[in-house]
């Protein structure tokens, strides 16, 4: 038995372990690229899929670190460096509480692909901690993000490993980070992405992610004749950076996002989320969404409480197209087929594997345009390799020039990954064409560089 089915098999016998989320994307995969694999016999013969699936190194470390009230407290820190056979580790840092070594990954593994696709030289990696940045002071982030670098810094590098933003790790934290780096090594290095402008920042890094995955739905369905965005109703859920830029975009090509969620619930707001003030909530105060509804009564707030799938009320709301922008796993079979019953005729991936895989297989089955997360939201991790670009040859791109070539892979991305699904029969499916495209690459690297 091939390690790659040892590890689908403990998945089926009930292993509800940490690596549960890995087996998930695992397992999506090696189902989509099962007729590249039989079709070429050099991926078995050189034992591609085994290789890929066991990370490069996972690297296990604790922070200390001193809260406002002098009290000690302990953190694990991971960095899990997947593969870098296209170029080197790549991917974001997640500081979240559910953080474990099964989500990074995941993550981890997803990346690989998804910067694959990109066609840019980057190889996957991902990393992070169970620290919880929410309700934190400035100068607790400040003092967890030095006593993380005091251990990272040692893996990483611009031409060995590039960390850059996910969940809980935003201009902030890479600005505390950066700092760190430096004051350790003595480097002013491009070695983390996502920097603030100021200090060798990528403009449009902060709107990437979010933008990308609208220009990939356009492109999406262009190619499968559906009717544009503009005028249409859709809607968002999360809030953080992939969400509000999703949003910003939605809203600037004249699309109406009605809905926004966060971890604890839905804004539903008929006559359009109002971005300015979603910004200033979540950016600027850090506040709860509950609070939206005090300066527009007539939108709705509903809880997850309160909602009876204990689920995401955004995904009950009729609308064109579909935004899942917050966390792995949020949106359901349940949620798809209310989606569905509703009008939905698109489904876009901004964040990680936010559909189950249940919903994933409804949407392909109903024939929906679903866009996949590792190419829907490639934007952020391709404008990271610009900013990698600009730190090395030490220029500073426009925000135009940045945008226009932000538009063209994203569209290229999407372009390469409908292409695939046709040539292997599969049209209309754009999960396989993007695993087949995403695998194909990165298998054809690790061959020719021997094992
Ligand atoms: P942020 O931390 O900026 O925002 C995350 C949002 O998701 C918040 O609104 C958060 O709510 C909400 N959320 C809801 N449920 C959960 C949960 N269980 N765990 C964590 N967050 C939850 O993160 P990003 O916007 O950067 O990331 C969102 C998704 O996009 C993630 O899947 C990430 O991996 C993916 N992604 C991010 C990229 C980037 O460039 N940042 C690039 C590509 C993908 P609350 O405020 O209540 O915590
Ligand atoms: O999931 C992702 O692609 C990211 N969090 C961004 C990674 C990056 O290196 O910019």
């Amino acid at each position: 038995m091939s390690i790659a089915e040892a590890e689908i098999e403990k998945l089926e016998n009930g292993d509800c372990n940490e690596n549960k989320v890995f087996f998930q994307a695992l397992e999506e995969v090696i189902h989509s690229i099962a007729p590249l694999l039989e079709s070429d016999p050099k991926y078995t013969k050189f034992a591609v899929l085994d290789r890929l699936v066991v990370p490069d190194r996972v690297i296990k470390f604790k922070v200390t670190w001193f809260d406002d009230n002098q009290n000690v407290k302990v953190n694990t820190g991971y960095r899990v460096q997947f593969n870098n056979s296209l170029g080197p580790y790549k991917g974001g840092l997640r500081f979240h509480p559910s953080v474990n070594e099964g989500i990074l990954k995941f993550l981890g593994f997803e990346q690989i692909l998804k910067n694959s696709l990109t066609g840019l030289p980057i190889g996957g990696a991902k990393g992070g901690s169970d620290f919880d940045p929410k309700g934190k002071s400035d100068f607790e982030v400040m003092k967890f993000c030095s006593a993380f670098m005091t251990e990272l810094h040692k893996y990483i590098g611009p031409r060995i490993d590039i960390p850059a933003g996910d969940i809980g790790v935003g201009g902030r934290e890479i600005g505390y980070l950066f700092g760190e780096y430096k004051k350790i090594t003595l480097k002013y290095d491009g070695v983390l992405t996502g920097k603030p402008f100021m200090f060798g920042g990528s403009l449009m890094r902060p709107e990437a992610t979010g933008y990308g995955a609208v220009y990939f739905t356009e492109k999406m369905l262009e190619i499968e004749n559906k009717e544009a965005l503009t005028g249409k109703i859709c809607t968002v859920s999360g809030a953080g950076n992939v969400a509000l830029h999703a949003i910003e975009k939605l809203q600037q090509i004249g699309a109406i996002p009605v809905t926004c969620t966060d971890s604890q619930g839905t804004v539903y707001d008929a006559r359009g989320v109002d971005l300015a003030l979603l910004k200033d909530l979540k950016l600027e105060k850090r506040a709860s969404l509950a609070e939206y509804v005090k300066s527009h009564p007539q939108a709705t707030y509903i809880p997850i409480s309160e909602y009876p799938t204990g689920g995401h009320a955004a995904w009950n709301i009729p609308c064109y197209a579909a935004f899942p922008c917050a966390t792995q796993n949020e949106l359901t079979e349940i949620d798809a087929k209310n989606l569905i019953a509703n009008g939905c005729i698109s489904v876009t991936e901004g964040a990680n594997m936010p559909c189950t895989p249940e919903a994933t297989e409804l949407f392909l089955s109903q024939k929906i345009c679903f866009a996949p997360a590792k190419a829907a939201n490639a934007g952020g991790v391709a404008v990271s390799e610009f900013e990698m670009s600009q730190n090395a040859s030490m220029q500073k791109w426009s925000f135009e020039k940045v945008d226009k070539k932000l538009k063209i892979i994203m569209r290229q991305i999407c372009t390469r990954v409908a292409l695939t699904a046709k040539d292997y029969g599969v049209e209309g499916n754009y999960v396989d064409g993007a695993n087949i495209a995403g695998f194909k690459k990165v298998a054809d690297a690790m061959i020719a560089e021997g094992i």
